[in-house]
């Protein structure tokens, strides 16, 4: 029955069809995709908080309201990709622990300060703007329950680019200080997005075996290069520059030269020592603690329903 079980999982990976929970999976499968949809639910959890930041200054009312509905996106994002995850038998409260430990992380990205308002529009610029591209093609990945819940993550994240490109539109728009202050939000976003990605292709452990599993359809120096070729013609638009003196299109190749992030920064990020992953998990604790009396009522009032309908 082994021998069966294996062989149509291949098959159906080889057929480009999906697995779906109750399909058997080899072990390693099961344990990469919970590691990466674990990851990716911690990151639209922890990504509340940047832009969280600014919602009670946000400069008018339309904006704030942008804002408040943007930052509840990601928490219900955070919310499915849980649910994706204890499809494969993963336990939330365990999951949650292991982010709260460190065993888990979540993207480098959110461990950089929002210090301007111009900071929530480089982020739905560039750093939703990343995420889509990141994520258009997970809608196509062979786990069932995360290709689908991506799908709808993908229009939502559609909306957070968009609002993020509007936002720096105007303030490109405004008075000298308000451009100042839009550019300097790009200078400081732009490498720490392309670093989103993950390290370069040579030094990536996972991408081989997963793209073989097609959980990922391309690699990732394939989409940052996708990014950066997406961004460079969007700046444009706006009329603000990336901070690369190397942007230039290689006819050759098709694609822009750009220089890269620093990975030893980014390394630096992912093990713990960014400059706010303590701050982001301190409110996080602070967080679970504070509303622990609220799950622990909600799980009084749903055990005496139950025990009601049984009598
Ligand atoms: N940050 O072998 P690889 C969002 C880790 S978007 C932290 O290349 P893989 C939307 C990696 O996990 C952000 N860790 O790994 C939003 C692995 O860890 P290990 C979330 C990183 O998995 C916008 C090790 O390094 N999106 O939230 C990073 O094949 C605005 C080796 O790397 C996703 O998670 C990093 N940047 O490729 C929300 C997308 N890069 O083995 C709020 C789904 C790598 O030590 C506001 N995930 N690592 O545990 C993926 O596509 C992949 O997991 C990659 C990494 C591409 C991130």
């Amino acid at each position: 029955p082994d021998a069966d079980a294996e062989a149509y999982f291949d098959a159906v990976i080889a057929a480009d069809q999906k697995i779906e929970p109750r399909d058997a999976m080899p072990e390693a499968y099961r344990k990469t995709l919970i590691r990466q949809i674990a990851q990716h639910a911690h990151s639209e959890i922890i990504g509340m908080q940047p832009e969280g930041n600014w919602i009670t200054r946000a400069p008018s009312l339309a904006r704030k309201a942008i804002l408040l509905a943007k930052v509840q996106d990601e928490a219900g994002h955070g919310l499915y990709l849980y649910a994706a995850a204890e499809t494969l038998g993963a336990d939330r409260e365990d999951l949650y622990a292991q982010l709260l430990s460190g065993r888990q992380k979540y993207s480098s990205i959110f461990n950089y300060p929002t210090v301007t308002w111009a900071d929530v529009g480089a982020i739905g610029w560039l750093v939703d703007g990343a995420a889509i591209v990141n994520q258009v093609p997970l809608c196509r990945c062979s786990y069932g329950p995360y290709a689908r819940a991506m799908i709808r993550v993908c229009k939502e994240e559609s909306f957070h680019q968009r609002q993020g490109f509007q936002s720096l539109y105007v303030l490109a728009r405004g008075t000298e200080k308000q451009r100042a202050m839009a550019q300097d939000a790009i200078d400081r976003w732009w490498y720490p997005s392309l670093a989103m990605f993950g390290p370069p292709d040579a030094d990536s452990k996972h991408t081989a075996q997963s793209m073989e599993w097609k959980i990922k359809r391309y690699s990732n120096d394939e989409l940052r290069q996708k990014f950066v070729d997406m961004t460079v013609q969007q700046a444009e638009v706006l009329g603000l520059t990336l901070p690369d003196e190397n942007l230039q299109w290689n006819e050759e190749r098709g694609h822009y030269d750009y220089t890269q992030p620093d990975y030893d920064e980014l390394m630096q990020v992912i093990k713990g020592d960014g400059p706010c992953n303590r701050q982001r998990m301190a409110n996080r604790r602070e967080a679970v603690e504070s509303g622990t009396w609220v799950s622990e009522a909600a799980a009084a009032y749903a055990a005496k329903q139950d025990t009601r309908q049984e009598a």
